[in-house]
């Protein structure tokens, strides 16, 4: 008995055929990218979804939980309960991007899906009680971070003892080792924006020794979202397939072909397949203040991390196609 608990541990570990599912919970703040990151989790077999978080950041948060639900519904997904976390953090992503991320609830694969008998209920406690909640049992969770830290940061607050049960966070946010996307008054730019939303929350979950998956710009900038790229997931008819082409149109239409990248989505990718990034381990620090707050240093006292500094688009896009294509 004892040799059979080994191979199934050592087999989950190397995810050989036949292992165990991975038991993960997703945290997001409900832009379209989010969602998108949601559903390849939804159709991997390799993994079981067993929660999801949202906290307000890129959405606006009674938005980013109904397109949640709906995305799940549309998905045939059933019985993972969500959870609003409610800090808007120090520094708020822009109003408009927040808006314009609600357009998503617009999109036509969406127009047939209802939440008015909703198979996956929002529960009564907030994100940082029923994340402490989760993690408090006999369980390891693997933990898809694609939005602040609010929600994580939060429940290490209220239980720090809730990292014992967290294998890993992947996480979306910073740059390394290359510019970040703030373009805010009084800041130099330096920070990307899950972690310029709420530094300290970013800083505490660097700083509580879960292994971190740091998938920052320096990877994601490494795989751009192509027309060609679009155009082929377009001839898929698979739902996932749709819902993921009409919501990203739109967003790449309006911030330009070269600019718009896999960002949460080469993060769900990277905890599906940890080679689709190359990663160092580096020890980082992040400012919590100041005109570089935000920022991810390398800092010979700061955390070991495992920062993704490059990826294969080639892989990730060919994830993409085969699982939205189910
Ligand atoms: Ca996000």
């Amino acid at each position: 008995m004892k040799r059979l608990c080994v191979v199934v541990l050592i087999a989950a570990f190397l995810r050989l055929p036949g292992a165990a599912a991975a038991d993960v919970i997703i945290d997001h703040d409900g832009d379209a990218d989010d969602l998108i990151a949601i559903s390849l989790l939804v159709r991997s077999p390799t993994v079981r979804i067993r929660a999801i978080a949202v906290c307000p950041g890129n959405s606006y948060l009674d938005a980013a939980t109904r397109a949640t639900q709906l995305f799940l519904e549309r998905l045939g997904a059933r019985d993972i309960p969500i959870a609003q976390g409610h800090s808007e953090g120090t520094n708020p992503f822009p109003a408009q991007w927040r808006t314009d991320a609600g357009h998503i609830l617009d999109i036509p694969a969406l127009a047939s899906a209802s939440t008015a008998q909703p198979s996956n209920p929002v529960v009564a406690v907030d994100a940082p009680h029923y994340l402490v909640k989760t993690l408090s049992g006999g369980q390891v969770y693997t933990i898809l971070e694609t939005g602040p830290l609010t929600n994580i940061a939060g429940a290490l607050r209220l239980d720090p003892s809730i990292r014992q049960h967290i294998a890993r966070i992947y996480v979306m946010g910073g740059a390394v080792r290359t510019g970040g996307n703030v373009q805010q008054k009084g800041h130099d730019g330096s920070a990307e924006w899950n972690f310029f939303n709420q530094p300290q929350a970013a800083a505490d979950v660097i700083l509580s020794g879960i292994p971190i998956t740091l998938v920052a710009l320096d990877a994601t900038n490494r795989t751009p979202l192509t027309q060609a790229f679009l155009d082929r997931l377009g001839k898929q008819t698979a739902i996932a397939s749709q819902l993921a082409v009409q919501a990203w149109r739109p967003q790449v239409a309006q911030v330009g072909n070269d600019k718009y990248y896999f960002w949460d989505t080469l993060t769900a990718a990277a905890l599906l397949e940890p080679g689709v990034v190359r990663t160092e381990r580096l020890k980082i620090r992040v400012i919590t203040k100041g005109a570089s707050q935000g920022r991810t240093v390398e800092d010979p006292r700061g955390t070991p991390v495992d920062v993704a500094l490059d990826a294969g688009r080639g892989r990730v896009e060919n994830l993409f196609l085969t699982l939205l294509g189910k």
